[in-house]
Order: C-alpha cells, then structure tokens, then sequence
C-alpha cells in the first residue's frame, strides 16, 4: 500500500498543544508556524485545493492544502477529513486578503484526535436549522452552531452582569436547598421525591429560605434552579428553570422594582459592550432603555382590556394571549404591571393594607406578553402570614419550620424572582425556550 493511500488513524494528543487561538492568528504572524485545535467546521473540495475551516473557541481560521505544496500523504489524510472531527494542525501562518480572517494556514501537520463517524442532521454554518427536537437530540453537538454558541455567549455575560450588579448593590450570594418538604408557589405543580423514608419535593423557588435570610443578612440573591411541574406544552415554560432571586430588607416593592429596572439596564448594557460580535452574527439591536420602566396597576389593564371588548373579571390572571389583545401593547418593550389581586398571589405577598385586602403590593416584569419576572412586599407578621395561609387552605403545620422564625422579628422585606431563560428570550428575540436552555426540561423530554 501506498504511503498516500493510509486510511487517516487516530491519534492521542500526547505531547502536542495548542500554540495559538484562531483569535491569534493575525499577519503579524507570517511565515510563521502555529498549532490550532479545534473541529472541522467546512470543508470545500475544490480538486486540488482543499479548503477546511477549524474552529475553537474564540471562532474560525481557514486551512488550505493545496496538492502541489503538500506531500501526497497529507493532501490525502485531509481529504479524508468530515465536518465535526476533532482535529489538530501543525501549519504555516500566510497572510491573504482574500481568508475571512486576513490568513490563513498551510498545513505541514494533521494529527486527527477523533474522527466525526457520521453527517450530523443540521448544517453548522447555518442560522435556521431543522426541528428542534432534532437537534436537542445531539444537544452537544448543535450547540458547535454559531447561533447557539452566540446565544450562551450572551447567557454568560448577563449572568456575569446580574452577579457583578448585585455584589455592587451590597447583596450576598446564597445557596438554599433545593429538596424541600413544602410547597412555595401556590398554583405550579411539585416534583415529589423520595428523601430516605419520607416524601420532599425538588424546590419551585428559594423563596421561604430567602425570605429567613434577610433576618441575618439582609440582602441575598441566589442564581439557581427551579423546578416546576408544568403539565403544558409551550415556548415559554421549562420544568427546571434559572432563577435569579433576591430578598432584600427594610424596603418595600416600589424600592425593588427601581432595583430590578436597573438591573435589567445594566444587564442590557453589559451585552452591548462585551457581545458586539455575536449581536452582529444574531442581527439584533439591543434597545437604549431609560428609567423608570412604565407601570400600568392590574385594575388599569382590566379596564383596557374592557375597553377592547375583552371578556376579563377582576381577579382573573392576564395570559399572554390576552395580553397580546391589548391596543398599543408594544410587543418589544418592558413594563411592570402592579398591584395584582391577592387571591391570584402566593400567601407570602403583603396586601395593599387593611382597607384594601383585595389587592397585594406586587408586580409582574412583563417584556410584551412574555413574564421576565415577579416580585413583591412580604408578609413580615406571623399572625398575617397564618391568617393568610388558613385563607388559602394551606397545611400551617407543615410550615411550622418557616413560622417559627416569625417569632424573633422578621424585618420588613421585599423581593423578585426573574426567569434567567425568559429574560434572554426578550434580548435575543428566540421565541422558543429551548433555544436558550443548554438542556431543556419539559414534559416530553428527559434527556440528553
Ligand atoms: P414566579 O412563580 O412568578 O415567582 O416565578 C418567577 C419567574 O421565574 C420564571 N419562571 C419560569 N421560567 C421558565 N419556566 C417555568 N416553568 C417558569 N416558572 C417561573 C418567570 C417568572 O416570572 N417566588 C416568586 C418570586 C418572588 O416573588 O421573589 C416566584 O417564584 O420568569
């Protein structure tokens, strides 16, 4: 057999690493040697030139191997090669006007660490793509597609913000536990679990634990997951969710509403400064938001949607798609609606006050119909907190391991709850969820 006619062997990277990014690959590098790692993301035969693009994980660097200028062992090792291998090239920097990047590289070396066996569905390059389900299918290996990679590349930078934000704003980050014995959140549904010989569930939302803390440290946020049994199919719903939660004492939900606005800014504000790239590659401009954010009460939108002829009593919850049927709703724009019916709020929420009991000091971000997050006063008295929970026929017993704090003086508090998914599908305008969970959960699906 001929040495040109070797089936291309994989390799162990042994000694070999990595001596630039694609990033680094820049002119001032002609004529000079680099090694690049990555995976094959294009490959175009054009005959006697074979042109492969290696991608890593600051983007792209093209490869040409051109028959004359290589052995006949390498041009043949590399026509070989498949989208998705996971590849190293030993090669030399040329300078080129006409390589996406100004360069490219001539190949001396190919050392193939792991070979792509089969096509993938779903073209990498490409923005649209096929069903969803197909691609969470191979999950891992969608996610190489630069819409996605752009997408959690704005995840990092506004989990980064939210953290810098609140760290500035003088809260701590907690961890609360997320196997819990009661429910939090009235109306979504619990995962039951077995914890040893008793029944738990997995927590819908840190929200008693956050409250306590306040006693100690008054300002807590906690970034982590929520699992909520959601029985319904939709774009907008996951089972197990990122939250951003935060409890702070000795303010009320005005205060807080100015805090989670300015949040929302600084967070919009940090991905038009640090994703410039990846806001190109999605085709998306990020708003100039200005302070404060619209406020319309609950009572107000009922009234709209009157006026709209909309068949809504007082009390009933607002779906998007009621929502949507308001006029002048503008569908890319945020707001609050504040001061919801009690009876539509969990038990935890402070009412407007004695005279109106029918109304609770709280409010809903809303980004068009999608709810980015929710929030509000607290309940801060036992009595008030047990005279809530009878009201809603909730168990008092099973909470005595949350009341019994109510009795060292629990400092007035507030918070929210913002939905990390719903609030990257308002900035990158995905409709789906999905899009933006690296692993989604939901009623259909389990793995990967
Ligand atoms: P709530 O139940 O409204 O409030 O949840 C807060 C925010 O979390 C997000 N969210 C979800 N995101 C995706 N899939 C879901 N199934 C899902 N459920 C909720 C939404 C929502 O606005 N304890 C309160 C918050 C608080 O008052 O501090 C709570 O959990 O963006």
């Amino acid at each position: 057999m001929k040495l040109s006619d070797r089936v291309l062997q994989e390799e162990d990277i042994g000694k070999m690493r990595r001596t630039h990014y694609s990033s680094e690959i820049n002119s001032d590098l002609h004529d000079n040697e680099a090694i690049i790692m990555g995976w094959v993301s294009s490959i175009r035969d054009h005959g006697n030139m074979q042109f492969v693009t290696i991608t890593d994980r600051y983007g792209d660097i093209q490869v040409v191997a051109k028959r004359k200028e290589c052995t006949e062992e390498l041009f043949n090792q590399i026509q070989q090669l498949k989208e998705h291998a996971s590849v190293a090239i030993r090669g030399k920097v040329k300078s080129q006007v006409k390589a996406p990047n100004g360069t490219e590289v001539i190949p001396l070396e190919l050392r193939v660490f792991s070979m792509a066996k089969k096509t993938a569905p779903f073209m990498i390059q490409s923005k649209t793509s096929i069903g969803i389900d197909t691609r969470l299918n191979l999950r891992a290996v969608d996610l190489r597609r630069n819409f996605l990679k752009s997408i959690f590349r704005i995840r990092n930078t506004a989990l980064k913000a939210a953290r810098e934000f609140l760290s500035e704003h003088g809260f701590i980050e907690v961890n609360t536990p997320k196997m819990i014995a009661t429910a939090t959140e009235g109306g979504a549904a619990l995962f039951p679990i077995f914890y040893y010989d008793r029944e738990a569930f997995l927590a819908q939302s840190p929200q008693l634990y956050k409250e306590q803390l306040t006693m100690a440290f008054e300002n807590v946020f906690e970034i982590g997951p929520i699992f909520r049994a959601e029985p319904s199919r939709t774009n907008r719903h996951l089972s197990e969710a990122i939250s951003i939660d935060v409890e702070q004492a000795f303010v009320d939900y005005n205060d807080i509403m100015r805090l989670l606005e300015k949040m929302i800014i600084f967070t919009v504000d940090s991905i038009k400064e640090t994703n410039k790239n990846e806001l190109e590659y999605l085709n998306l401009q990020l708003p100039n938001l200005e302070l404060p954010f619209p406020k319309y009460s609950y009572s107000n939108i009922v009234s709209k949607l009157h006026e709209a002829q909309e068949h809504i009593r007082w009390g009933d919850d607002l779906s998007p798609q009621i929502i949507k049927n308001l006029q002048n709703n503008r569908t890319d724009a945020f707001y609050f609606i504040t001061d919801w019916p009690t009876s539509i709020k969990p038990f935890y929420v402070k009412t407007k006050g004695e005279k109106d009991e029918m109304m609770c000091e709280s409010f809903d971000l809303m980004y068009g119909s999608l709810e980015i997050s929710s929030g509000s006063t607290r309940i801060n008295r036992k009595n008030d907190l047990l005279k809530r929970m009878k009201k809603q026929g909730l168990n008092v017993d099973a909470f005595d391991y949350h009341l019994r704090v109510f009795d060292y003086g629990v400092p007035p508090h507030a918070g929210f709850g913002l939905g990390l998914e719903r609030l990257l599908m308002a900035i990158t305008k995905c409709d789906n969820i999905r899009d933006v969970t690296l692993y989604p959960r939901d009623i259909d699906r389990l793995t990967p």
